[in-house]
């Protein structure tokens, strides 16, 4: 059996190996532990829809995304990105307060992704300016490599 402990120790090391929370304090890394949830999905699902609200931020646990976005002079959204194990999305919604600007569609079966929600992020990111301002940046980047892309 996998104890309730033994299940915290492993999404605390392995958030510790996720780039992003490296430097995050350990009560407060522990905290997101106790309030994320875990997500399962198979190969070709959607996990985000473009254009939808969304108060969630994921971190992959296991498997593999891929993520589409509409683009103009193309009928279909087209593929500009691959996500695997310890990557995140969903921090645009979150940081901009917009909708969601891109497609995230699962590209493995029995993908695993870590599920904080939008008050545990503003709690996890808020409180951390160096988070705060990294994720900032890399948010205006992907505004910026979407104008080049021709993105709707
Ligand atoms: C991109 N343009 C846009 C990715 C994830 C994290 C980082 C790249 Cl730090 P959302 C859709 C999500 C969005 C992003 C993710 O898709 N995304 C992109 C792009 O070129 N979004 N607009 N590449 S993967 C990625 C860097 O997380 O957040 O809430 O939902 O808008």
């Amino acid at each position: 059996m996998r104890t309730i402990q033994a299940r915290h120790e492993e999404y605390f090391s392995f958030l510790r190996s996720v780039s992003l929370l490296r430097e995050l304090p350990e009560e407060k890394l522990a905290k997101i532990v106790d309030c994320l949830e875990v997500d399962y999905f198979e190969k070709g699902e959607y996990i985000i829809r473009e254009g939808e609200e969304g108060n969630t931020f994921f971190i992959i646990a296991k498997g593999e995304v891929i993520v589409t976005q509409r683009t103009e002079g193309f009928a279909e959204p087209q593929e500009i990105n691959t996500l695997g194990v310890g990557d995140y999305f969903g921090e645009k919604a979150l940081i901009s307060e917009d909708v969601r600007s891109a497609n995230i569609i699962c590209n493995e079966n029995d993908t695993h992704c870590l599920v904080v929600d939008r008050e545990n992020f503003n709690q996890m990111v808020g409180t951390y300016e160096e988070l705060q301002a990294y994720l900032k940046e890399y948010v205006e980047e992907l505004s910026r490599s979407d104008e080049r892309r021709n993105a709707l």
